[in-house]
Parts: structure tokens; sequence; C-alpha cells
């Protein structure tokens, strides 16, 4: 079974036999929906939860009180990189939880749930800021309990997550319909808030940067490859010089693109950020945040001076680290499958055209002329 498959099992929470569970809050990008569902979760269970805030090296106090009136919780912080307040965490887990626990640690990916559990136990584990580093539950002896690591997309089995959209209560065709474009509408206007600085920081740079002759390349993979042709092609009816480039494309390029792509992401990423120049601008999408060659080729770009832009779910993850402004959405919780987040990528990249279009002064006329297709007089046919 290939990792990517892996990465999207869900495990069931309760084949765990947790008798405890932690909720690790990733500060910095705390994304409180899905939070929010793990709450709910781990009170079905009737289990006891000590909710605890990590990342503290990469907020202020002021972000701090934030997540914590959103999430409707006061709880410890600490942060694993520096080691502050790590000491009275794991004092309070050995208080909480009785010798004999099993302590489940939840949260989303990248929030520190194995980077916890090696500084507790001393081990050595695999941890990185990749989303998915951890794949299956995985138990580790800690003063005579158990430390259950989890992966950070398993929020609830009783909810049918392997879709985009939980249809319980639906009882006809008609109601799932309803619902269904319910949630996308959600998705995209749960990201008013978290994308809108990003947003507006990017239009203006960009807007500067088509001013003085650069281009928009845009890049993704799979469903992120749609947004970026997407955006592409509404940036070529505005009359914005654009190119999209995809790992989709990989047999109508070059033949070391292609391979680069079977190969290695390298490869792809090394080709992207070669077609863009100093002038241009680079927009990366990836739901995850964690797409090789997307973030590799905007980590390229930046260096040799383009813009880069990423338009994310996940701001904690290298594409949100490599870009120089991210556009971050906040269409989840909805489990592996990602529907209201492209559907929310699309808003955004319309909505980063069209005002583009607008700040340009593009009028219905330019807007048509852009459309129109355009004669050119060409040979017969048979005429060799
Ligand atoms: N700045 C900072 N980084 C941290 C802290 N704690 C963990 N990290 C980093 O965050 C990244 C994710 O850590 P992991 O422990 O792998 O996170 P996880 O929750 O197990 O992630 P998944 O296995 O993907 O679900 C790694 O790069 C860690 O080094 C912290 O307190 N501050
Ligand atoms: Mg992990």
């Amino acid at each position: 079974m290939s990792t990517r498959v892996t990465k999207k099992m869900v495990t069931p929470f309760e084949m765990c036999r947790a008798t405890g569970a932690v909720l690790l809050v990733n500060l910095y990008d705390p994304q409180v929906p899905t939070l929010q569902l793990f709450l709910e979760a781990v009170e079905r269970a009737h289990l006891p939860l000590l909710i605890v805030g990590n990342k503290l090296d990469l907020v202020d106090q002021a972000r701090v009180h934030t997540v914590q009136r959103e999430l409707g919780q006061e709880f410890p912080v600490m942060s694993l990189l520096t080691g502050e307040n790590v000491p009275w965490v794991a004092a309070e887990i050995e208080r909480r939880f009785p010798e004999g626990s099993r302590i489940v640690i939840l949260g989303i990916f990248n929030s520190g749930k194995t980077s916890l559990i090696a500084k507790l136990t001393g081990k050595s584990l695999r941890i990185g800021d990749l989303p998915g580093t951890t794949l299956e539950f995985e138990e580790h002896e800690w003063n005579g309990r158990v430390l259950i690591d989890s992966v950070g997309q398993v929020i609830d089995v009783n909810r049918p997550f392997m879709v985009g959209y939980d249809f319980t209560g639906c009882a006809t065709p008609e109601e799932m319909f309803e619902k269904a474009l319910r949630l996308e509408a959600e998705g995209i206007l749960s990201s008013l808030v978290t994308a809108k600085e990003g947003f507006l920081r990017a239009l203006a740079l960009i807007q500067e940067r088509v001013r003085n002759g650069g281009r928009i390349v845009t890049t993704g993979a799979g469903a992120s490859a749609l947004v970026a042709e997407e955006i592409a092609g509404q940036c070529y009816e505005t009359g914005v010089p654009c190119l999209c480039l995809t790992n989709n494309m990989a047999q109508a390029l070059p033949v070391s693109f292609a391979k680069g792509t079977g190969e290695e992401e390298g490869g792809l990423a090394r080709f992207i950020a070669d077609q863009v120049t100093e002038k241009d601008v680079l927009i990366g999408i990836s739901a995850s945040g964690g797409t090789g060659f997307v973030y590799e080729a905007v980590r390229l770009a930046r260096e040799k001076g383009a813009l880069t832009v990423a338009i994310t779910e996940n701001l904690d993850t290298p594409l949100g680290k490599y870009a120089q402004v991210v556009i971050k959405s906040n269409a989840k919780p909805e489990g592996p499958s990602s529907t209201r987040i492209q559907t929310a990528h699309l808003a955004i990249g319309h909505a980063l055209v069209c005002i583009l279009a607008a700040l340009r002064g593009v009028t219905a006329e330019d807007s048509i002329r852009y459309m129109l297709p355009e004669k050119i007089a060409t040979k017969k046919m048979g005429i060799k």
C-alpha cells in the first residue's frame, strides 16, 4: 500500500483503547474548527482531556489569548523547541493520568505530537514539518503509562470523513445536494478572515509586478493543478501575461520534465522555477502545503527574486514557510478529502484576478477583446 493511501486511511479512534487524551493545539496555525471536532470526539468517548498549546516560540501573548477565546478554553502553553513550560506539562500529564493510563496524543498534523512523545520518552522518533509525518497509531511506554501517537488527520470515525461531506441526518439526495452546496459556500466564507491579510498583501505586490511587466506563473498538483489552470485562464482573459505549469502536463512538456516528475519532484521544481524570472510572480497552490515540487519551486523562485505567493490551507508547512506571502484558506474540517478547500482556493483565485483587472481599469470591451478568437491566415490543407 502506498504511503499516500496509508495517509488517507482513517484509524478508529476507539481502537487504540485510550483512557485519556492530550490535545495539542498548534498556536501558530490552530485550525479551530478542526480542534472543535477533536473536542467533540473526546467528549463523546468520555475521555479525561488535557489541552496544551504548543509552538509558543512562534507567537505572542495576544495570539495565545485569541486562540483560547476562539476555542472557548483556557489551557497551558509550551514550546517543545525552547523547552518553555515543558516540565510543567509533563508533570501535569502524570498528575492527570494515573499509572496504567493509555494516553492518546491528538492534534492536527505538525502540532508536535511526536515531538512531545520524543521529549517525554527520550526516544528518537520521526519528526518533520511535512503534513502527515506519522501515518499510524504508535504506542510508547512512559512512566508506567502508554503514550499513543496519532495521525494528524484522524478526527472521528463515527463520521464518514473519507468523503468531503458529512451527510449524517440527510434523508434524501435533495437534502444531500443542499447540504453539499451549503458546505462548499461555508468553506469560502470561513476563509474570509484567515485569507484577507495575505490576500491584500499579495494583491498589492502582484499589481506592482504586473505593472512592471512581470507575469503570473501558477503551479499546483492534482486538484490544485486545476485551480492553477483556472487562475491562469482568468489572467489571460483579463490581459495579464501568465503561464501555468503543473504535473498534469508532464507528457506535454520536455522529456527532462516528464522524467523529473516520475523520478523525483526536484526536476519538476527546477523546471518550473527556471520559467519564472525575477520580474514574475509564482503562485504555488497546495491544499496541504506539503506538495514537494510546489514548495521547492516556490523556494527556488524566491531565491532568484521572484515574488512568491502560496494559496494553502496550512500555514505551518514547507509551502507556508517558503512563500513570501501566504493566503490561508480555512475550509476544513472535512477529513482527508478536500473538496471545500479547492472551492475556497478557486474563489480566492477568482477574486485575485478580477480585483487585479478592476484595479487596472479593464473594461467590458477590453475583456471581450481578450476573449475573442483571433484569426490568423494559414496555409490550406494538403499544402506541404
Ligand atoms: N517552532 C517550533 N517548532 C516545533 C515545536 N514543536 C514541534 N515543532 C516542529 O514542528 C514540526 C512537526 O512536529 P511533529 O512532532 O512531527 O508533529 P506531529 O504533530 O507529530 O505531526 P504529524 O505526524 O504530521 O501529524 C517539526 O518540524 C518539529 O520540529 C515548537 O514548540 N516550536
Ligand atoms: Mg507525528
